[in-house]
């Protein structure tokens, strides 16, 4: 039924805590294109770009930030840290003018990835 294939997704995208595929692509274990990289955060184009410009953010480090609904105080300075990572990608990329910044949060929010990762989109009217 469709109630049980509902069921079936929302227990493949659970917040299980495990390893993702970007622990790899961290490790550069697969290769990504990267963007951006610094101590903290790596930027690399997204696999399955939504815009001309799709890249995503995340923090090196998951402590705990399988998603945005995870956050506790000792994460401000990371949650920062990224968006302003967003901002140099969105200039690195040419579309200062105009992007977007999107954080998808649990099953129900279409997240897919457990390691929270902000997208950043732009290059056509959004
Ligand atoms: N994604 C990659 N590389 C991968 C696996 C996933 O870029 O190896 C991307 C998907 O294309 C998707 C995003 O846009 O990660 C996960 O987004 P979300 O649906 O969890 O917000």
């Amino acid at each position: 039924t469709n109630e049980e294939a509902a069921a079936r997704t929302a227990a493949a995208t659970a917040d299980t805590g495990g390893p993702t595929i970007f622990d790899k692509i961290i490790a550069k274990e697969i290769p990504s294109s990267i963007v951006y990289e610094d101590e903290k955060v790596l930027a690399f184009r997204d696999i399955n770009p939504q815009a001309p410009v799709h890249v995503l953010v995340i923090p090196k480090l998951r402590d705990g930030l399988t998603g945005l609904d995870k956050a506790e105080p000792r994460h401000a300075e990371i949650l920062g840290q990224l968006l302003y990572a967003a901002k140099v990608v969105a200039e690195k990329e040419g579309v200062a003018d105009g992007f977007r910044v999107v954080i998808n949060n649990g099953a129900e929010g279409c997240q897919s990835v457990y390691h929270l990762h902000v997208h950043v989109l732009g290059g056509r009217q959004n």
